[in-house]
């Protein structure tokens, strides 16, 4: 396109008449502390480089890029010089914008694009962001401003911006707290956080990012910085937001919804998405610190078949190893790892191993020699190297920061590869210290050729070290996809690895902060991600246990773990009734596969959260954005955990449309509260009126059936509406070559038809001829159903249900 051509586009992205309604923060009145900062004085000058415009008052500089229609970045050099451009965080730097355009009259500067606008007023160098209609979305309250900081020659980097009054706030990675978080003042700063509680900061991860509704409208700030970061919403100033830095560069993203959903799909365009995992990885898990020796792991394994109840992995957590040291086995515990991984195999398990950060000064281990020789580890400022107690003893830690490293550390899991091990968990990254916490802040990183102290790298640690797993095992797996848990994390983990909470307790209020964790989690980019079932340390009774197994269901990371202290934790531990519910659950979750794949699929693929708070799903109403205990497990399931022991029943609102109560089909209007009975052996479930979802029988673990045909639920409701299905074979990343199947099913019914269209689309061929479509609260008897123009009818299975034997890749159904 011809330069003129793309100018006239962009003039004509907002009109001189908009640009008059534009909103933005106008001068506040500055109440100045006495350690004096910098702010921003008037704009003085202005240039245009590439998609970058750039403002100065003279010394300092500010950049404002556009990535995209919907998102802005600004970031800021206090002398003028802009540090390297590099981001952990941020896959593709090199967005091409369709077009944006810069605009100025007496008062500001307008850089827009087709949805947003950043205003900068000269006077006082304040930035906003409002939409294209001019409301203010975001603005700073006071300039950005900076201080000089001695002890290491850098600023400390700070943004304060305008909070309304009716803003709310969301996000934030791993945050034991309220949802919203208006009134909080979080800290990042990965920490292992051993029993923590409700409120706790700083935790294990670090995702600098958040949401803001205001007037029913959302928008997001990912504030891109690896140091201690800190955000107060409205805490101390109940008008302002800020957040800051004690070092790095003060560097944003401001990203457009207006809808939640669209922001957090957003970042996941700046910042990845987990690829979509092998099928195993989101069955059941049973895991324990720790299952040994052998005859243990064998134990619990067959009483999982015995009993029946459905498992896919077991876990071996550190005393695996030959003295905590990394990549070997404990030969006492574990004579033939090999024939025990390959007999847990054939019996449908995978194992899942832990690998820890710190390596054992030991001169006669390899791993410990490799490192040395080739100056793998971490030193400290007089490069003496870095050394901490944890788990082995005296131990030295590997520069995951060093792309030379993480190549060594992926090739170093080739033997238990060869062994068989299928999962890889990696723990203490945060990096943990016993006693010290973690590394002194002078310890010198690698920082990809950039470099840093400690307190730059810290927050990525964790990140960089799963990354190197991550990497390693896709080589070694050759096409087959890996399957790898962190417990420390920064923006962009989610693209190499799953993550869980930590050491949580085993008590009411932590079952209910694990709901809000994972709901943030999920709205941070973290969508693979679960609690330790049951509580980590402590010991739940039956009830507790058996209550956040039916949240595990709904966990996208299903596993239950626990310390070693405390009572056994295998689904009978119990007793046979709570057996009996645990049993009926997990089966739940076999049953649900199809669909839990095809939420994974449209996370990988399309950057949709997995859990969605009912914010998400109708963010107009006020109300609506405190709700914290429903939420939606992916696009058509709606649940509200019980949270409470002898809980009979329970309130919980339904957004808009209509709702099958999954235990009976009784449908539920929407834009309601209701109150549901809670029997120990239910929970709240409910499915959108309208949705086509696919079921499995049950299974031991996934695979283990064939198909034969496919269960189809088809949730009858009056007009239109879609489901979308997703299937593969379950195991390599063949789907980067589409060869999958995406489907897509449209229901269009009245009163007394249902019409049901479906649109295939891939390259993979389903084992299965054809599907059992099951109507679910049809209102009326059908007389004649036709597919593709040949005339069926309607059968009864075994259990007296009716159904439709129909071909699989039927384009038209109707039932009439
Ligand atoms: O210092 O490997 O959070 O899941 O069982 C404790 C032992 C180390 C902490 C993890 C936990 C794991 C435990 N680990």
């Amino acid at each position: 396109m011809s330069d003129t051509k793309k100018e006239e586009i962009a003039s004509s992205l907002i009109s001189e008449e908009v640009l008059e309604n534009i909103q933005h923060v106008n001068n506040p009145v500055l109440d100045l502390p006495i350690i004096e900062k910098t702010y921003l004085q008037s704009v003085r000058s202005f240039t245009k480089e590439g998609n970058n415009y750039i403002f100065s008052d003279g010394k300092a500089k500010v950049e404002v890029k556009v990535v995209s229609d919907d998102i802005i970045r600004v970031r800021l050099a206090p002398i003028g010089v802009f540090l390297d451009d590099f981001s952990y965080a941020v896959v593709d730097q090199a967005h091409e914008p369709h077009s944006y355009d810069v605009k100025e009259d007496e008062i500001n500067y307008y850089v827009s694009t087709n949805n947003v606008v950043c205003t900068i007023n000269k006077q006082n160098f304040l930035v906003s962001f409002s939409d294209t209609k001019g409301k203010l979305m975001n603005g700073d309250f006071s300039p950005m401003h900076w201080e000089e900081n001695d002890d290491f020659g850098g600023y400390y980097v700070y943004a304060t911006k305008k909070a309304f009054d009716d803003e709310v706030f969301y996000g934030c990675g791993d945050k034991a707290s309220h949802l919203n978080l208006r009134g909080r003042r979080i800290i990042n700063w990965n920490s292992d956080t051993y029993s923590y509680a409700f409120n706790q900061e700083p935790l294990y991860k670090t995702i600098p990012f958040y949401q803001g509704v205001t007037g029913g409208d959302a928008y997001g700030i990912f504030f891109d910085n690896t140091f201690k970061t800190y955000f107060d919403f409205g805490g101390e100033h109940k008008d302002q937001t800020s957040f800051w830095s004690e070092g790095g560069e003060l560097q944003y993203y401001y990203i457009h919804g207006p809808q939640l959903i669209d922001v957090v799909k957003r970042y996941h365009e700046l910042t990845g998405t987990h690829y979509l995992p092998p099928m195993w990885a989101i069955g059941y898990h049973q895991c324990r610190w720790s299952y040994y020796p052998e005859a243990n792991v064998r134990h619990v394994a067959d009483q999982f078949r015995k009993r029946e109840i459905p498992c896919d992995a077991i876990y071996l957590d550190i005393d695996y190893m030959d003295g905590y040291r990394c990549f070997t086995w404990n030969k006492k515990y574990f004579p033939d790892p090999k024939q025990m991984i390959s007999d847990l195999s054939a019996n449908g398990f995978k194992t899942v191993v832990m690998i820890d950060p710190g390596i054992k000064v030991d001169e006669n281990y390899w791993v410990f020699k490799e490192g040395q020789d080739n100056k793998y580890f971490c030193r400290r400022g007089d490069d003496y190297f870095m050394e901490g107690f944890v788990w082995p003893g005296r131990c030295q830690f590997p520069d995951y920061t060093n792309p030379k490293v993480r190549e060594w550390w992926g090739g170093l899991y080739k033997g238990l590869v060869e062994d068989g091990v299928a999962g890889f968990w990696n723990d203490m990254n945060e990096p943990a210290i016993f006693g010290k916490g973690t590394f002194p802040d002078d310890v010198r990183h690698y920082y990809e050729g950039y470099r840093g102290s400690h307190r730059k790298a810290h927050n990525i640690y964790g990140m960089q070290m799963v990354r190197a797993t991550y990497d390693g095992l896709k080589k070694l797996y050759k096409n087959k996809r890996p399957f790898t848990i962190t417990r420390a994390a920064y923006s962009g983990t989610q693209r190499y690895s799953s993550v869980w909470t930590g050491d949580n307790i085993a008590t009411w209020e932590h079952l209910r902060i694990g709901i809000l964790q994972l709901q943030r989690l999920s709205m941070s980019g973290l969508s693979f991600c679960g609690t330790d079932i049951g509580g980590f340390t402590g010991n739940p009774d039956g009830e507790l246990y058996t209550r956040w197994m039916q949240f595990g269901v709904f966990s996208p990371f299903m596993r239950v773990h626990s310390a070693g202290d405390t009572v056994d934790r295998e689904p009978w531990s119990f007793g046979p009734e709570w057996e009996a519910i645990c049993k009926k659950f997990i089966e739940l979750r076999y049953k649900l596969l199809p669909y839990i794949y095809s939420i994974f699929w449209q996370q990988h693929k399309y950057g949709l959260p997995i859990l969605r708070p009912v914010a998400m799903l109708e963010q107009d109403v006020y109300k609506n954005l405190l709700r914290e205990e429903e939420f939606a497990f992916g696009d058509k399931i709606l649940v509200s955990p019980v949270l409470n022991p002898s809980q009979k029943s329970k309130v919980v609102y339904l957004p808009q449309g209509n709702w099958y109560y999954y235990f009976n089909n009784t449908v539920y209007a929407g834009g309601n509260e209701i109150e549901i009975n809670t029997p120990l052996d239910e929970m709240p479930i409910f499915i959108k009126a309208g949705t086509v979802m696919a079921e499995y029988p049950v299974m031991q673990y996934t695979g283990e059936k064939k198909i034969e045909s496919l269960k189809l639920l088809l949730y009858y409701d009056e007009g239109e509406n879609h489901s979308y299905g997703y299937t593969d074979h379950g195991e390599t990343f063949a789907y980067e070559q589409n060869i999958f199947l995406e489907k897509h099913f449209i229901q269009n019914s009245t009163a007394n038809s249902v019409k049901l269209l479906q649109q295939r689309d891939g390259l993979f061929t389903e084992k299965y001829d054809d599907y059992k479509i099951y109507p679910v609260g049809l209102p009326f008897e059908p007389k004649n159903i036709v597919m593709d123009g040949v005339s069926l009818y309607l059968q009864i299975d075994e259990n007296g249900e009716k159904y439709i034997l129909v071909d699989n890749d039927f384009k038209k159904l109707t039932i009439e």
